[in-house]
Parts: C-alpha cells; sequence; structure tokens
C-alpha cells in the first residue's frame, strides 16, 4: 500500500456565509449530521392550522400565555392539535388531506449549555416555504421542500425550557421551484427529522472524500471548515481511513477555506455487486467526524457510461418518496429499505429518484445496498426560467442537495430538470444549472429528463433538445401506447439522438389497476400495461446508445390529478407495484428483460 501526499492546495478562501447565503437565509449546512453530536427533535408537536394567515399578526411565534384575565391571546399551542414529526400532515388527519397553506408548529424543550460548544437548529427538510423563531426570536426563513437548511442557535438557545416555533406554508406558487402544477402529492409538514446539532467552537462544515475522476489509485479529501470569529487558533486536520492505513495531516489553514489533498491509495472499488465501504474519520481540533465512504469512478466514453472504467447498463426503475403501503410520504429507513429492495427484486442497479432530492438516509442507504442514483433537483415541467429569483431558489436547492451527498459513492448523475419547454430563457437556465452542478462537483455526472421528441415519420422519432449539449447523459422520457399513438407502434419506430452521448430512457409506462384484468387492449388492465412493456423494451433495446433505462414508476404514488373514480382515485397508477406492495404483471415482465440484461 502507498501512502504519499502530495499537493496541498486551498481552493477557495472566501466567507462560504456571506458570498452565498442570503441574510435571512439559514446558515451553510453541516455535513453528515448522524455523525455529530444531536439532540432529536422528533415527536409530537403543537400545531395551528392557519388558512387566513393570522399567525403572524396575532403573534403565534411568542407562544405566549395569558398574562393575567383581561390579557387577550386568542391561540394556544399546548390545546391544540399535535402532528408527528417527521411527518406529512396529509396522511395523518382526514381533515388536512387536501390542506395547502400555513400551518404552525411548535415543540417546547429543555437544554443544558455547554462551555465552548455551538449550536445548530437543524431541519432535513420542510415543504415549502418555513419560517423559524426560537424562543420569539426569528432564526430566519427557508423556500424548498426537500433539502435541508439550519440555523446556528448558539446565541439564542437557553438553559431550561426554550419554545421552537414553526410557520410552514406549502401554498403552491407560480414562482416556486417546483412550480404550481406537479403530477404529485404537496404533501405538507416538517417532513423530515428536526434536531439539536452541538459542534465545537471550530468545526468540519463540510468535506468529500472521493477518487480522482483520472486515477482508481488517488483519493481526494476536501475539507471546509467553520472557525469561530474571535478565535485565533488554526486546528490541524487529519484524515484517517484505517483500512487503507491512511493517516495524513492536511496542515493549517487560513480562518475560512476548504483544503484539498490528494492522497495515493488503492481501494476495493465500490459497485452495486459489492458496495464495499471504508471507515473515514476526519478530526480538526476539537471535531471529529466518522463516515463510511465508497470509492467508484463515473465517467462516459461515447455513448458508454464506465463505472469504475467499465461499461454499464443502468437497469433501473423511477421512484417517488412516498411510504409503501401508506399513502404518505415515506419518513423511515424502513420504507426506504422496502423501496430499494423492491427495486433490487426487480433486477435493478440504479434507481432515478424522482423529482426532487429524497431523504438522506435513503441515499446512505443505497451506498449500503449497493444501489446506484440519479439525483434530481426539482426543476419540474414549467417554471418561471426568465425570474432571476427562480433561478437562486432552483441553484440553492442543487447547491444543498450536492453538500449532503456529494460524499455518497451511489450518487453518479446531479439531474438538473424534468421535462421543460424548450425556449431561449430556459435553455439558459439549465446552462447556468449544468455549470454550477459541475462547478460544485466535478467528480459526477450531469444529466436531465426531456420529452420533447419528435416524430420525424411513421418509423422515425428523434430527440434533439439542445439541453442535450451541456449534459454528459441524456434523459428521453417517451410515452408511445400511452399518451401517444398505439403501443404497437414502438415495434416500427427507431429513435435517433442528436447528441453522441450516452441515453437514458429516464420514463416510460402504463397505467394498470392491480387486480385489473381483461384484453391487452383495454386501458388500466394488468395486461394493457405488461403489453405496453414488451412493445417498449424491444423498441428501446435497439436504441445503440442506450446505456439505461428507469420506466415510471416503482410504486402507484398519490397525484391530484388522477381523478379517474374507481381506478386512479386520485393514484397515479403506473406502479410496477401497487401502493400496498402487490406486484403487477409488468413487473415480471420487465425483471425478465433486466435478468437477461444482467447476464450481457
Ligand atoms: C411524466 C412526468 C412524471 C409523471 C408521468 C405520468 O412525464 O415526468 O412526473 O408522473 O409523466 O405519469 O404522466
Amino acid at each position: 500500500m502507498k501512502c504519499a501526499a502530495a499537493c496541498l492546495l486551498v481552493l477557495f478562501s472566501f466567507s462560504f456565509a456571506q458570498t452565498l447565503f442570503a441574510q435571512n437565509g439559514p446558515a451553510p449546512l453541516i455535513a453528515d449530521p448522524p455523525s455529530r453530536a444531536s439532540i432529536s427533535l422528533d415527536g409530537m408537536w403543537n400545531t395551528i392550522i392557519d388558512p387566513y394567515e393570522s399567525g403572524i399578526s396575532s403573534h403565534f411565534y411568542e407562544n405566549r400565555k395569558p398574562a393575567s384575565k383581561t390579557d387577550l391571546v386568542e391561540y394556544n399551542f399546548e390545546r391544540s392539535p399535535k402532528l408527528k414529526v417527521p411527518g406529512d400532515w396529509n396522511s395523518q388527519r382526514e381533515d388536512l388531506l387536501w390542506y395547502e397553506g400555513p400551518m404552525w408548529y411548535q415543540r417546547s424543550f429543555s437544554y443544558q449549555k455547554k462551555a465552548n460548544k455551538r449550536v445548530f437548529l437543524y431541519f432535513g427538510a420542510v415543504n415549502y416555504l418555513s419560517r423559524v423563531w426560537l424562543n420569539g426570536a426569528k432564526l430566519g426563513e427557508h423556500v424548498g421542500g426537500y433539502t435541508p437548511f439550519n440555523f446556528e442557535v448558539t446565541d439564542q438557545i437557553k438553559d431550561g425550557d426554550n419554545s421552537v416555533v414553526v410557520e410552514v406554508d406549502n401554498t403552491r406558487r407560480l414562482e416556486g421551484v417546483p412550480s404550481i402544477h406537479t403530477d404529485w402529492w404537496n404533501y405538507g409538514g416538517i417532513t423530515r427529522s428536526v434536531k439539536l446539532i452541538e459542534v465545537p467552537e471550530t468545526f468540519i462544515q463540510n468535506y468529500s472524500v472521493h477518487l480522482t475522476k483520472e486515477s482508481a489509485d488517488e483519493i481526494v479529501v476536501e475539507v471546509t471548515l467553520n472557525i469561530r470569529e474571535h478565535l485565533i487558533n488554526k486546528p490541524l486536520v487529519t484524515v484517517e481511513i484505517p483500512e487503507l492505513h491512511l493517516k495524513q495531516s492536511l496542515g493549517e489553514r487560513d480562518r475560512v477555506g476548504t483544503m484539498s489533498q490528494r492522497l495515493q491509495a488503492t481501494a476495493d472499488l465500490w459497485s452495486p455487486e459489492k458496495p464495499k465501504l471504508y471507515g473515514v474519520m476526519i478530526s480538526a481540533g476539537d471535531d471529529r467526524v466518522t463516515d463510511h465512504i465508497g470509492f467508484r469512478t463515473i465517467e462516459t466514453r461515447g455513448t458508454q457510461i464506465l463505472l469504475n472504467g467499465k461499461p454499464i447498463f443502468l437497469r433501473g426503475v423511477s421512484a417517488h418518496e412516498e411510504a409503501p403501503y401508506r399513502g404518505s410520504r415515506a419518513v423511515s429507513i424502513d420504507d426506504d429499505r422496502t423501496l430499494i429492495t423492491w427495486a433490487k427484486e426487480l433486477g435493478c442497479n440504479f434507481m432515478r429518484l424522482t423529482h426532487y432530492p429524497h431523504n438522506e438516509d435513503m441515499i446512505r442507504l443505497a451506498d449500503q445496498m449497493g444501489m446506484l442514483i440519479w439525483d434530481e433537483t426539482p426543476v419540474y415541467w414549467e417554471i418561471q426560467f426568465q425570474n432571476p429569483t427562480v433561478l437562486d431558489n432552483a441553484k440553492a436547492q442543487l447547491r444543498d442537495v450536492i453538500a449532503r451527498d456529494q460524499t455518497r459513492a451511489a450518487v453518479i448523475i446531479w439531474s438538473i430538470a424534468n421535462e421543460t419547454p424548450i425556449t431561449p430563457e430556459r435553455n439558459a437556465f439549465l446552462k447556468i444549472m449544468a455549470d454550477y452542478a459541475r462547478s460544485l462537483d466535478s467528480t459526477r455526472l450531469i444529466g436531465a429528463a426531456s420529452d420533447k421528441a419528435t416524430r420525424i415519420d411513421a418509423q422515425h422519432m428523434a430527440l434533439d433538445d439542445p439541453l442535450g449539449e451541456y449534459l454528459d447523459v441524456i434523459g428521453l422520457n417517451e410515452y408511445i401506447g400511452w399518451y401517444f399513438g398505439k403501443k404497437e407502434d414502438a415495434d416500427q419506430i427507431q429513435w435517433s439522438f442528436k447528441y453522441q452521448k450516452p441515453v437514458i430512457i429516464t420514463e416510460f409506462g402504463g397505467g394498470a389497476q392491480y387486480g385489473l384484468h381483461g384484453d391487452s387492449d383495454t386501458r388500466f388492465t394488468e395486461e394493457y400495461q405488461a403489453d405496453l412493456y414488451r412493445h417498449q423494451l424491444t423498441m428501446l433495446n435497439k436504441i445503440p446508445a442506450l446505456a439505461g433505462m428507469s420506466p415510471w414508476v416503482l410504486m402507484d404514488f398519490r397525484s391530484p390529478r388522477r381523478t379517474l373514480a374507481g381506478i386512479q382515485d386520485y393514484y397515479n397508477r403506473k406502479g410496477l407495484f401497487s401502493d400496498r406492495g402487490q406486484r403487477k404483471q409488468a413487473f415480471y415482465v420487465l425483471q425478465k428483460f433486466y435478468e437477461e440484461k444482467a447476464k450481457q
């Protein structure tokens, strides 16, 4: 085993907090919450539904009790109904199934202040807009329903009783990302865990440990420190990978900045078949994080995707973050494990997690179970591409999911959009997003899904969306036999693609109600869906640039757009599994196809 230190360089020496984060917004994200000392604030929170938005004018955030019998206070958290955190409100109470609007959450907790510790209030995700107060003082706001955020509360938190109040508003907005139209449920609430994270005064803000693009024998370690203003000590940063006999000091650095060091080491490479993870310890002064990290390379060559230098076919499936059996947002590691296990049973080595970043546990589990991941930002259908605030919002969501997941070997593709209209504004917007993703992480592939194919004649279809120029992999969503033409049309069709890049068919499929049988021409029967898969797979298999596929979709999921009574009942029924976990006939068609593919 070789172990030699090479170039030590400071990549940035700006203050992260000042340049990238809005005034009233959260602090830069703390990486790796699972390995931090923390106090969970999950559990039952007091809630007040507030459709007419009286909470701000009535100062709900003060969580006040009447000071005397004449004092008028028109709310009372303690006597109000409770909701579980993490969780969406829609599935917790029948009267909240369709609710879109503001909801106030409050919870009290006791705390003992500790010397030389900084404290951050961390939210895994809150959909969509959140305003947060601690002990009546506003900490800030966060926009976006699927990414984590944290506020520093070192100065606001008290010894003894504390009260945190969050106004959560899932109203759909034209200027939102996503905007007002989506084909999934707009689950509101504090949908992921909340905790207090305790760190030393100087701590490891973020890090990434990965192979270089050029060599599988070189590990790059990048560490960003957060050093409290008044401190002058510059801690020594050390990285250790005991199984590789690596222990390397990164040296003293400036107050804020990212240290980057290359280490020579030959690790067993991570793959879906052998998801090897190494214990990695990073320490800086009093701070220490311990992570489990896989090492692999991902690149493209012509129309191929290479994992660890070898071509790989992505046998995939798309999935929403929806809980099996319950019709709610997935909230537990068991939900995540079931989804990955089902995908594995189908023969998958790849999951397209749509249409927004799924929870961190899911990505960590993919690392452990061996599942390649397409990680997507919610730039979906029509959003206000001409609006600079919308671009900032989309970039912030991309920045935060990359900050959260950049150390996970499972993630191979950052997806910047799904089915967006071809306009000059959109092209410019997505070029900025692609460049931004690359500037934050140059080790992964950039993708997006387009549905803008054109029919050339009865036998030819083409995708020449200009977005392809900015991507490493081309994603195509096509619904021949469901929204477009007959399923048999697929037998004749040949596809052409403008860019010589790997193609992933990111969506195809059709609806079927589990247990509904008939002939294969009858919509919504299992036979129709299975037959559609047969025709599709024959067609897709003829695409020379085909590098993978992620049919739509693993499991039926709730959607307000799906109104057909008796069949859809507000579920999108394109699942290979029903929402109750039953396998439809098409599951077996795809499973057989993947069995064959795995042998090739
Ligand atoms: C699509 C969208 C996806 C929908 C799906 C459908 O093209 O990307 O979000 O759910 O079609 O079922 O229509």
